[in-house]
């Protein structure tokens, strides 16, 4: 199988494992989520640009990873500063909270060609390298240029920014000329396939419009976009979810809670998760309806998240202030409507809370696809539960069956939150629920990332000349 290839090699900002004060864990977030369980049973190389090499070594894998020398200030004005102080809001749509600084791109096409360097050190020959997100974007072309042999990936984790946000990034062209170097380039969903042609169109590259996505010649050779939906680790999850301890630590936690209606959201804290927004809407909710007052509780999971960029400091403070305020209006002794958990949970801990939920409110303002929504999905033996779901996060576009939301819309999103809260479950829910499953089943990360490797060694195989338009 292509995913078991020693030949492999996988390059991301960030490494699988970190230390932390209770010893080296599995890091947090989407993109270690889906790539662990490929790693674990591939014996290739994981190059993670922004790693701590401490970690790197001390942790006992059955794979290589390699960290880059990198000094303090090139990684925050990477990581930081040009990675998510400006093409995480950019691409999210949140242009007003993005800061364009010439040294933060410098050390951002520092550690790219960085990355490249060290790809290009491990890679055997003819090797297979997949690059990930938006981190990384310029190691493509990059890596090309050093390495002609190799056959290149790449993976956008986030939404593709709409072309009219992308206008106002002072190296645009720079980064789609970086992604290009890529044999293929992956995004979530066919909206951001179109929004990439956009800005194709913008910037006057030339490119062909297949039904399997654009074609970009690029000298004898040529870069394929499509969209290539991530999935989740489908059976791990499902065993948590009938795991004896897990279900005997669910029936804990309602009954902890009061017995009434769980509400669960988990998002690291990050903007454009939409928090605020669902806790202020939650909070007109418990103004409104007495029944919500006494029956339902909304427990937010929000692991902290890039605390030393200002935006997500200000956002931890006032998601803990907006708690606190619906605390004070609507709390008691024996009452608490929200529990917020500022930290990580074990994945045991978390199943359980997936297991214990009524309804999983997963309402970011943006979001590439989500994971949550999928992992709620797959935990739960039987086909109950309801999710609620942005339909601006990608994971609208493959979960259809999902009460979709605009989170935008505040009327709407009480109403929406209200409904999952307090209306009885009904056949109809469990039909979703079935489909929901039966799609979730379908889209297992390892189908995602063998169907992608599968693909990129497919496209890189096909030499017929494409033609330019
Ligand atoms: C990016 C894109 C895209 C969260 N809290 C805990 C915990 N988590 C895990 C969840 C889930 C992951 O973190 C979050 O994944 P998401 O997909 O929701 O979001 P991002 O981190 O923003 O990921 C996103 C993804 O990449 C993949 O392409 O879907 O759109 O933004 O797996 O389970 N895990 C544990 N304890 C927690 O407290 N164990």
């Amino acid at each position: 199988m292509k995913t078991r290839s020693p030949r492999l090699v996988i390059v991301s900002a960030r490494a699988p494992f970190v230390r932390t004060p209770n010893g080296i864990v599995r890091a947090p977030g989407g993109l270690i989520s889906a790539l662990l369980p490929l790693m674990r049973r591939s014996r290739g190389t994981w190059i993670a640009a922004g790693a701590d090499r401490d970690a790197c070594e001390a942790s006992e894998l059955p794979f290589r990873v390699r960290a880059l020398s990198l000094s303090s200030e090139t990684r925050a004005a990477w990581y930081a500063g040009a990675s998510n102080g400006a093409l995480w809001p950019l691409s999210h749509g949140f242009v007003e909270v993005c800061r364009f600084r010439a040294e933060q791109a410098r050390a951002y096409f520092e550690v790219c060609r960085a990355a490249a360097e060290v790809a290009a050190e491990h890679a055997p020959p003819g090797a297979v390298v997949w690059i990930h997100d938006y981190q990384l974007a310029l190691v493509p072309a990059l890596l090309r240029a050093r390495r002609p042999d190799l056959t290149i990936g790449f993976f956008w984790h986030i939404p593709w920014p709409v072309a009219e946000n992308l206008r106002v990034l002072p190296w645009a062209s720079e980064l789609v000329e970086g992604l290009l170097g890529a044999d293929l380039v992956g995004l979530h969903v066919p909206r951001y396939v179109r929004a990439f042609r956009d800005t194709l169109d913008e910037l006057g590259v030339a490119h062909v419009n297949e039904e399997e996505g654009i074609v970009v010649p690029r000298g004898a050779r040529h870069a394929r976009i499509e969209a290539w939906p991530i999935g989740i680790d489908v059976e791990g999850w499902a065993s948590l979810g009938r795991d004896e301890s897990v279900a005997a630590e669910a029936v804990h936690i309602t009954s902890e809670l009061g017995g009434g209606r769980v509400l669960l959201s988990v998002d690291r804290m990050d903007y454009a998760k939409g928090i605020v927004e669902r806790l202020e809407a939650f909070e007109r909710l418990l103004e409104q309806s007495s029944e919500v007052r006494e029956r339902v509780t909304l427990v937010q999971i929000g692991v902290p998240s890039r605390e030393t960029v200002a935006a997500y400091r200000d956002l931890r403070q006032r998601i803990e202030a907006t708690v606190g305020r619906i605390q004070g209006r609507f709390g008691g002794p024996r009452r608490k409507p929200v529990h917020l958990f500022a930290r990580t949970l074990d994945a045991h801990e978390l199943a359980a809370y997936y297991l214990a939920a009524d309804a999983a409110i997963v309402t970011p303002k943006r979001d590439g696809m989500n994971l949550v929504a999928f992992e709620y999905i797959a935990t739960r033996p039987r086909p109950n539960g309801r999710l609620l779901l942005s339909m601006t996060a990608g994971a609208a576009d493959v979960l259809p069956e999902a009460h979709l939301v605009n989170p935008y819309d505040e009327e709407g999103l009480g109403s929406a939150i209200g409904h999952v809260a307090l209306a009885p479950e009904t056949a109809n829910d469990s039909t979703r629920m079935a489909a929901l499953k039966a799609r979730v089943s379908r889209l297992s990360v390892e189908t995602w990332a063998s169907g992608f490797l599968a693909r990129l060694e497919q496209v890189t195989q096909e030499h017929a000349p494409a033609q330019a338009r």
